[in-house]
């Protein structure tokens, strides 16, 4: 059985991956690192260690100690947040990746990395209506031109070293367990917490912002699937485009008022509308359908349905 290690472990993708991982490797098998503490659940369930992974003597001590032979590299400053320190999140993106994966070159025992990229390797001269793979990718922002960066290097220790390094560009991601922090997409999280708190919701996009999100269960499981493809299958060695719902601000308020018909929503655009114009609608990702079978099951509907119930619940308790 694979050791597996998850960096950023308290973050939004990492606190609900884990727990699918060690579904499937075992509490033993899972190594869940950050440099905050994560929910209970991932402290308890299994090994947890405080790691920075800017730190590569630890990093790699980490990595020998506990013979680890995957790789979860989750952890990066966001969208919004990195427009505010700009040279700083350029540092932490890149530091951390390049960190991972100088140690897959060295150590053979680690046999395959995963790393994110994001819609925000485009930009605003891509086109944005079923983005394709291959594009224009001219980013704006320091995250999108940081991730750009990283799947550059990603496809470079591929082919120069052999590291079977592994990537998805994920859409915005919506999820009730952990809040994202500090992207350009959480609002799509936010208002769901905002509407059973307050009954109401300022948010910081306008009103017919159209991005494409993805409901975590979706997101996890193609993770997952892109790990356990045969390394044969997988022709995209940058990051494979990977689709969703394309929703505006507009139709998730109206989706929610059907669940709380008292929910009222306040237009009052930031920065992060600049962000959001000039990311794509919509995503085509065919070619992660025919290499290694992705597919999306969560639509609006059911996924407001699950968010409000969960997050009731969470709140509740
Ligand atoms: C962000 O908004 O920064 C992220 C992303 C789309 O990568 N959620």
């Amino acid at each position: 059985m694979d050791n597996i290690m998850v960096i950023g472990a308290a973050g939004q993708i990492g606190s609900e991956l884990v727990v699918e991982l060690r579904k499937i490797y075992g509490s033993d098998h899972v190594f869940t690192t950050d440099i905050k503490q994560p929910p209970p659940d991932i402290m308890e369930g299994g090994p947890f260690q405080i790691l920075d992974v800017m730190d590569d003597k630890q990093l790699i001590h980490f990595i020998i100690r506990n013979k680890i032979n995957q790789i979860y590299h989750l952890a990066a400053v966001l969208s919004g947040n990195a427009e505010k320190l700009p040279t700083q999140a350029w540092k932490i993106n890149m530091d951390s990746l390049m960190n991972i994966l100088e140690v897959a070159k060295m150590v053979d025992e680690v046999k395959k990395i995963f790393w994110p990229s994001s819609i925000a390797v485009f930009g605003p001269t891509t086109p944005r209506i079923n983005t394709p793979q291959l594009t224009i990718q001219e980013p704006i922002t320091v995250y999108g031109i940081s991730k750009l960066a990283g799947e550059r290097w990603c496809d470079y220790y591929f082919n120069k070293y052999g590291v079977d390094v592994r990537s998805l560009r994920y859409p915005g991601l919506i999820s009730y367990k952990t809040e994202p922090g500090g992207g350009t997409t959480d609002y799509a999280v936010e208002i769901f917490y905002e509407a059973i708190r307050q009954g109401k919701y300022e948010c910081f996009l306008g009103e017919g912002t159209t991005l494409p999100m993805l409901f975590m269960p979706d997101a996890i499981k193609a993770t997952i699937q892109l790990m356990e493809a045969e390394r044969s299958r997988l022709t995209i060695r940058s990051s494979y485009n990977l689709g969703g719902m394309s929703i505006t601000p507009d139709q998730v308020h109206q989706e929610i008022r059907k669940h709380i018909p008292g929910f009222t929503i306040r237009y009052n655009p930031d920065f992060r509308q600049a962000i959001a114009d000039s990311w794509p609608h919509s995503v085509d990702d065919t070619i992660a359908r025919v290499d290694w079978g992705v597919e999306q099951t969560y639509d609006l509907k059911k996924m407001t349905e699950i968010m409000l119930k969960e997050i009731q619940n969470k709140l509740n308790s």
